[in-house]
């Protein structure tokens, strides 16, 4: 297990990387390239330039998050062959940088939703929250909110371009349901996993966050059975997961533990979210958590002991962290709350180490 911490690049994030440095037992740095259009290809060397930057605060970058992809993929057009060819060649200089692992989505429209990226928790602390009956309003008003509430940062899935043509967006997704969504997804993988296992790269797609129906919109991986229909679309281990513990947890169907025993032992599971989530009622409503167990639902001991158990090897990062301490940069992902959480990580990670 090797620990991470999210970054997005000396021109768009408020922390630097001699502050991620000083994180005790962070070895790997997850980042991309921000200002690359969804849908082009990643120069090599303004890949490898960020790989030196990495390399020279002394990190590891092997782990990308995310290369996302273009809507026409997602949605079948016949445009999608130039998209597949431009995603094939970002994973050749990907791989020709050193990268292992690339971290995607498969979600239509929206990377991710919630309704309130300030939720004021008991202990005058703020987090990331969803609630549904917010979503019953236009997706125009969460974005709204959502640009509003952003502290003057892009989050990463609610680019202003992007989204400023939702309505076109939904229009050309009407008639897209799980089904077709999936045969989508299946075409993709059938063009970029053999071009993966040339490089020695593995995909690690992440959960559908909230994994539930959106606006009507479909999602394609929920819970266990979804990713065993994905691992059945392409056998090859570098058709991968991202096993994100805030976003399967947030469906308290799912056994997250039971989740990492089924697919971490297949080789399919280079990249882990590590986030604890509190439900608010019986009707899933959530807010982000600290990442002790006793402040959220998820039990971390036992998703941390699952992960030791079943031999896992890859990079594990604190997913999201509140805003404490009077931080306020990009909403989750400020530095103090995920540092606390990577030495709680760590701790755990020391003990089961030790016990076993
Ligand atoms: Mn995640």
């Amino acid at each position: 297990m090797e620990m991470g911490f999210r970054w997005y690049g000396s021109q768009n994030d408020q922390i630097h990387l001699a502050d991620i440095r000083q994180i005790p037992g962070v070895r790997q740095v997850v980042g991309a390239l921000f200002d690359i259009p969804v849908g082009e290809v990643w120069p090599k060397d303004q890949i490898i330039q960020l790989k030196h930057q990495i390399e020279a605060a002394g990190l590891k970058f092997t782990v990308v998050e995310s290369v996302n992809i273009h809507d026409d993929i997602k949605i079948g057009l016949p445009s999608r062959d130039r998209y597949i060819e431009n995603y094939q060649q970002t994973i050749r200089n990907l791989a020709a940088a050193g990268v292992r692992t690339i971290c995607y989505n498969f979600m239509p429209i929206f990377d991710w939703v919630r309704t309130n990226l300030h939720f004021s928790l008991a202990d005058g602390s703020q987090a990331l929250a969803f609630e549904q009956r917010q979503v019953q309003r236009q997706p125009q008003d969460i974005i709204h909110d959502i640009e509003n509430d952003a502290n003057g940062f892009v989050l990463p899935g609610w680019e202003p371009e992007r989204l400023a043509q939702v309505q076109q967006l939904f229009d050309a997704y009407a008639g897209i349901d799980e089904a077709q969504l999936a045969a989508n997804l299946n075409y993709f993988l059938a063009a970029i996993i053999p071009v993966c296992e040339e490089c020695h790269v593995q995909m690690a797609l992440h959960p559908d966050d909230p994994p539930r129906e959106l606006f009507g919109l479909p999602r394609i991986y929920k819970n266990l059975a979804d990713m065993n229909r994905i691992v059945a679309m392409n056998p090859s281990t570098a058709n991968g997961f991202t096993i994100c513990t805030g976003s399967l947890g947030e469906n308290p169907q799912n056994d997250i533990p039971a989740i990492i025993r089924e697919f971490v032992p297949q080789g399919r599971v280079p990249f882990v979210h590590a986030r604890n989530i509190k439900f608010m009622n019986d009707q899933g409503d959530f807010h982000e958590s600290a990442h002790l167990s006793s402040m959220g639902s998820l039990d971390m001991f036992a998703i941390m002991q699952a992960l030791h158990e079943t031999g896992f090897s890859g990079v594990i990062r604190p997913d999201h962290g509140r805003d404490i301490w009077h931080e306020s940069g990009r909403p989750g992902y400020g530095l103090y709350d995920r540092a606390l959480g990577i030495t709680y990580l760590n701790g755990l990670w020391e003990a089961l180490e030790k016990q076993s």
